[in-house]
């Protein structure tokens, strides 16, 4: 079969993100024996013409969208990106009838409704380099597309989904051949990372989170001697600036470290980054593995600091666990992004300052928080619940795709946007999500780039906006 994958995100803040997930999927029906080719919108300057062109080289009998953003999570500006489906669709049926199916991580989050929305024939649910290539069989030799587990479709306007198990690591740690698909140059030189993945599953019962539902709950470990080897592939590629996108990756611990122990052994001479660390398993062993293995920036998302608000998100860690990390991080010289998510459940101006307090009395100068107000809910969540309960949501779950937002009740939102926007103003290492959505980032990216800036690029938040402020811009 001729199948053509179209990547359709384009966000490109903080970072453009190279399509890992759409890459392997091609990667996998190439190996089913298909002809493939991968249309990344990403740096399409008209994306709606580059598509008409893909259709006609390509003449597809399917087609794929990889679909990874459904907005920005940014309750001050945000931007709904599922929006752009609408001219994709159109585009694709202007030209021919053969299924459109969707995968990719917002799916995961929202398939009914993006089912709903797109209009179109299926949706994969999860890994799609398993039930991509097993539909596109069924396609062919027209057998029961719905009896494939993974499956999601609407029928007679009911949403049906097969909730059978599929697997995808076998032990093995899965990299595609990244060249083959995307123009990696164009993403690298917008300081991208390439990303790995050393895991599945998440363990977390975090209120407001949607990782169970994209990867389920149970973890499915690769075999730490396999991600070694992935990191050495990329190396050899010239790919050495290389980020875990594991949804929490210091968890299960003992597969953490050993994957970094492994990495350190095999001195590969790479930059290794996570930015989902969990505070309660990070010690000292771990960051002293990190370091040896060529971490060169960590991620922690502690949320809050403040007991109240931490039980209410249901992180599983307590503020005792927030400080412990604060001081294993001081004793190693990791650059270290400190993420925070104010407004949950139980937040009040009190917690914000117990927050605050943190924040200036721990994080070192060299490193950076990052603060983000206001917490996207999802359907199905737990949050999602309280937000009904507490009259905060009153949309009905197929409304939900436009973003919607909880804010704590006990919070007045205009006030605690005045406090950070006050707080943020007199420390230059602290960033919001305004900070990340300006519209001249990915130009700076690139200049940092030219000048010999690898990532992080937040590594260098105190000067870049020491020199914005000097321009006078205070971002
Ligand atoms: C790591 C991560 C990041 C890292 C990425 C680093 C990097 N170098 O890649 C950082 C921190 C930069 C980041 C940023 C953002 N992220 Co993020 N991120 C993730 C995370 C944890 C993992 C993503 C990942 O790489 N997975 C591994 C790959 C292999 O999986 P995958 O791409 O999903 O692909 C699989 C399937 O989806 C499917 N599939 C994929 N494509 C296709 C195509 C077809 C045809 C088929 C059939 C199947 C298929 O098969 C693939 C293989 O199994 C997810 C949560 C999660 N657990 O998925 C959130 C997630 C993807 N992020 C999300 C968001 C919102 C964002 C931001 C907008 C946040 C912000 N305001 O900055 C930005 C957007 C960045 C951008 N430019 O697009 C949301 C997206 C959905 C939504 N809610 O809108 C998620 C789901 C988290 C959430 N809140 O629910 N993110």
């Amino acid at each position: 079969m001729n199948v053509l994958i179209v990547v359709t995100n384009r966000y490109r803040g903080p970072v453009p993100v190279i399509p890992l997930g759409a890459c392997l999927v091609a990667e996998a029906v190439k190996k089913a024996g298909h002809r493939v080719r991968l249309l990344d919108l990403m740096f399409e300057r008209e994306p709606v013409r580059a598509l008409e062109s893909e259709l006609h080289t390509c003449d597809p009998d399917v087609v794929g969208l990889s679909i990874r953003n459904i907005d920005n999570n940014d309750m001050q500006q945000p931007v709904a990106f599922f929006k752009d489906l609408t001219s994709i669709v159109r585009t694709i049926r202007g030209r021919t009838q053969t299924p459109i199916v969707l995968g990719g991580a917002a799916v995961g989050v929202m398939p009914e409704e993006l089912l709903r929305h797109a209009g179109v024939e299926w949706a994969i649910l999860g890994d799609g380099e398993v039930v991509f290539p097993q539909l596109l069989e069924a396609i062919s030799k027209g057998g029961k597309v719905r009896e494939i587990p993974g499956i999601a479709w609407l029928e007679n306007d009911v949403f049906r989904n097969n909730t059978g198990y599929t697997a995808r690591f076998s032990g093995g740690c899965p990299v595609p051949d990244f060249y083959q698909w995307i123009n990696v140059q164009a993403y690298l030189s917008r300081l991208s990372t390439v990303p790995i993945q050393t895991k599945l599953g998440c363990h977390f019962k975090c209120i407001y989170c949607t990782y169970r539902k994209i990867e389920g709950h149970d973890y499915r470990l690769c075999n730490p001697e396999t991600v070694v080897d992935a990191v050495r592939y990329l190396a050899s590629r010239g790919l050495r600036d290389i980020e875990f996108v594991d949804n929490v990756f210091n968890a299960p611990y003992d597969h953490a470290l050993a994957v970094c122990e492994g990495i350190a052994r095999a001195q590969l001479n790479v930059r290794l980054q996570s930015l989902e660390l969990n505070p309660y398993f990070l010690d000292d062993a771990l960051l002293t593995a990190m370091e040896n293995a060529g971490f060169v920036g960590i991620g922690i998302t502690v949320e809050s600091a403040s007991d109240v608000v931490l039980k209410g998100l249901n992180k599983g860690f307590t503020a005792k666990d927030v400080y412990n990390a604060a001081r294993i991080v001081q004793q190693h010289t990791l650059p270290c992004l400190w993420i925070f998510m104010l407004g949950g459940p139980g937040e009040t101006k009190e917690t914000v300052q117990e927050t605050l307090r943190f924040a200036e009395q721990f994080i070192r100068p060299k490193d950076v928080a990052f603060f983000n107000i206001g917490i996207r809910v999802y359907p199905g969540t737990e949050l999602e619940q309280i937000a009904r309960r507490e009259g905060v949501l009153t949309l009905a779950p197929a409304a939900m795709l436009e973003p919607v937002f909880y804010i704590s009740p006990a919070l007045d939102l205009n006030r605690v946007t005045n406090t950070m926007h006050n707080v943020l103003t007199k420390h230059m290492n602290y960033i919001s999500s305004n900070t990340i959505s300006l519209p001249f980032l990915p130009m700076l990216n690139r200049i940092g780039y030219k000048f010999g800036i690898r990532p992080p690029l937040w590594k260098h938040t105190r000067s870049i906006r020491r020199g914005l402020r000097f321009i006078g811009m205070d971002v």
